[in-house]
């Protein structure tokens, strides 16, 4: 490690499970993603697209009690709806900045890695406005707790856009169902992923929301600048406020790295738990660093 800074910045996030650091991406790495070549790929789309559900539909909303609109029908598969031919510039730029070597000293402060394997991203153009959550479910490493999100901010954001906050948690606290007095269905080798995995998310999902508002949870967030970054362990609770009052734009984007020396884990299974058996030796494939998702019918072993 470094300077004190960056002992402190580590302490800081053993501690608290998240880390924020200061105009970490050059401006003009930023400027260039959000240039207008780049924009001149982003065309709107009106047709039909896959949905979750396997229907091809047109976007359909819902509207919230704060005014806010939500996709109803999410889709399935976003990142491989585009041919690769398509949104070329806006690709090439948003993987220049997930590669950006400024990721990989942020990553290097905090774990002490100096190789990192992006698992796949998102940029947002709005806040999601999502409950408080952790990215276990579809990111994390063998032993737990050491892949993490990076999240950067492409404009300045105060909370009025809906920043992201995190509820402060030590690194490497894993919260299991048993943890939190829940049971999950069951899983055997034929059950379709696609039935288990909502049913036993939601489930999770309002257990957890139950334990951290009945520990009076504190949450935090940050005014955030352009450039500046945002890390949280895949374990720790967090989510986006909501944007006051009218809609409005805020450019974002976030990405799942895990420190290339460790293996793919299955959170929620735990080790030796069918349907998977012990836990993976070795990951063998990345075929495409967008790739997202962790699929129990992918082959995990060496
Ligand atoms: O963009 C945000 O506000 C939060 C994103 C998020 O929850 C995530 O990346 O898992």
């Amino acid at each position: 490690m470094g300077n004190t800074d960056e002992r402190s910045t580590r302490e800081f996030f053993e501690k608290n499970g998240y880390a924020v650091f200061r105009g970490a991406i050059p401006q003009h790495e930023i400027d260039h993603l959000l240039g207008e070549k780049i924009k001149g790929d982003l065309v709107d789309y009106d047709g039909k697209l896959e949905r979750d559900s396997g229907v091809w539909e047109f976007h359909k909303f819902s509207r919230l009690a704060s005014g806010q609109y939500y996709l109803v029908n999410s889709l399935s598969n976003a990142h491989l709806i585009t041919k690769s031919s398509e949104l070329y510039n806006f690709r090439a730029a948003v993987r220049r900045v997930y590669f950006h070597s400024a990721v990989a000293d942020c990553l290097q402060i905090l774990d002490g890695e100096t190789h990192h394997i992006c698992n796949g991203g998102a940029v947002f153009f709005n806040s999601p406005a999502s409950e408080p959550h952790i990215d276990a479910w579809h990111t994390n490493t063998s032993p737990w707790g050491h892949a993490k999100t990076v999240w950067i901010p492409l404009e300045d954001l105060g909370p009025e856009t809906g920043s992201p906050f995190a509820v402060p948690w030590p690194l490497g606290r894993l919260l299991s169902a048993a943890d939190l007095g829940i049971e999950l269905p069951p899983i055997t080798p034929d059950a379709a992923w696609d039935e288990w995995f909502p049913i036993a998310y939601r489930r999770y999902q309002q257990a957890l929301h139950r334990l951290l508002l009945s520990s009076s949870a504190p949450v935090a967030s940050a005014m955030l600048r352009r450039g500046d970054v945002m890390i949280w362990s895949t374990l720790t609770p967090h989510g986006s406020l909501p944007p006051f009052g009218e809609r409005r734009t805020r450019f974002s984007m976030m990405a799942n790295f895990r420190p290339a020396s460790m293996n793919w884990g299955r959170f929620i299974f735990m080790a030796g738990e069918p349907p998977f058996g012990p836990e993976p030796r070795r990951e063998v494939r990345i075929t495409d660093a967008f790739s997202l998702g962790l699929n129990p019918d992918q082959s995990w072993e060496e």
